[in-house]
């Protein structure tokens, strides 16, 4: 496994040298955020961001993510120049040499939590998600309340997005990402580029809204829509493991059998009970995720491919983006590089 690391460009308050310092670091993940959605990624941004990356010494592993504007997930009749656009950032993607895309299908949020900074008990915080206070959330009156979201639409660009998802059904969904898949996928395979989808955060609907990605079935199912390596997944552990009857290690032996994990999230989650969780320090023990077994099922897999920290506590005093704090994402890096070396060395 290659180790990277979250960087959110030159305004993220983690400093690219500081990722550079944590032992074992190899790559970043990053992304374009001044370019609308639904636009093209021009190829000179890509290079700026890949060559500032490289000059600290990292590999620019995998942009995370392009969006999928909300129409082609709508299947409205302009997604067929929005999807020509996709597949043009793709192709300067493969161009600019940067291997692993990372995307999400999730309709109109993609990860939710109902607190972005839980008490964790020690004086330092994490994010939670709590199912019966979000469902108490009346979103078409009370949107501006929702953590993380809140400069993300009007309250009246929500409700019309809203009402235009009534008529998706989760069937209708997959019926739009296969149409998408079906013309981004050849289009990525072309340029060398391996696209991975990111479960559905949580693993099943809020707000009455379809969601997809939620378990070892529909990722089969996903990679089933188009048959090839550039179609594969980020299997994220944090946004899967809260659902208890998703056996995470054989959906990894499944997937790395047919060489789709294209990248891997690590974070732990502890599940308190109902759909409910919070996001753990990433050590076995602190949450409900065996991150020794894990990393055993992909090494055994084969996998050798980009992997990150996902979302971190907010420890000794830092204060930033939440989930995304420099210290406890290097803490859970340098486990998981000392997970990885034990599972290793077992094997002589
Ligand atoms: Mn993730």
């Amino acid at each position: 496994m290659k180790m990277t690391f979250r960087w959110y460009g030159d305004s993220d308050p983690v400093k690219i040298e500081y990722i550079k310092q944590i032992p074992g670091m190899k790559g970043v993940v990053s992304a374009i955020y001044d370019v609308p959605a639904g636009e093209v990624w021009p190829l000179d941004k890509l290079l700026n961001l890949k060559a500032k990356i490289e000059s600290a010494g990292l590999e620019f592993s995998v942009v995370e993510s392009i969006p999928v504007h909300e129409d082609i997930k709508l299947g409205r009749p302009n997604r067929d120049l929005l999807i020509d656009n996709y597949c043009q950032s793709v192709r300067n993607m493969g161009e600019a040499g940067i291997p692993v895309l990372c995307y999400n299908f999730m309709p109109v949020f993609d990860w939710t939590r109902s607190n972005l900074a839980r008490d964790y008990g020690d004086g330092s915080n994490s994010l939670s998600y709590d199912h019966e206070e979000l469902s108490k959330f009346d979103l078409t009156t009370d949107f501006l309340e929702l953590p993380g979201w809140a400069s993300s639409y009007t309250q009246d660009q929500l409700n019309s997005l809203l009402e235009e998802y009534k008529a998706i059904d989760e069937e209708r969904l997959w019926e739009n990402l296969r149409y998408f898949l079906e013309r981004v996928v050849p289009v990525a395979e072309e340029s060398g580029v391996r696209m991975a989808i990111h479960p559905d955060d949580p693993p099943w609907s809020i707000f009455g809204l379809p969601r997809i990605i939620t378990n070892s079935e529909a990722l089969r199912r996903l990679i089933s829509l188009v048959d090839s390596p550039s179609n594969g997944v980020t299997f994220c552990i944090g946004s899967l493991g809260p659902d208890e009857n998703h056996n995470l290690i054989e959906s990894i032996k499944f997937l790395g059998k047919k060489d789709r994990i294209n990248f891997v999230h690590m974070r732990n989650v502890k599940r308190t009970g109902g759909k409910s969780f919070y996001e753990s320090a990433h050590l076995s023990d602190e949450g409900s995720l065996d991150f020794y077994e894990i990393v055993k099922a992909l090494d055994d897999a084969g996998f050798q491919g980009p992997v990150r920290p996902d979302h971190g506590r907010m420890i000794w005093g830092e204060t930033g983006r939440p989930g995304y704090g420099l210290y406890d994402r290097a803490l859970g890096s340098t486990y998981i590089n000392g997970l990885c070396e034990a599972v290793a060395k077992a094997k002589k």
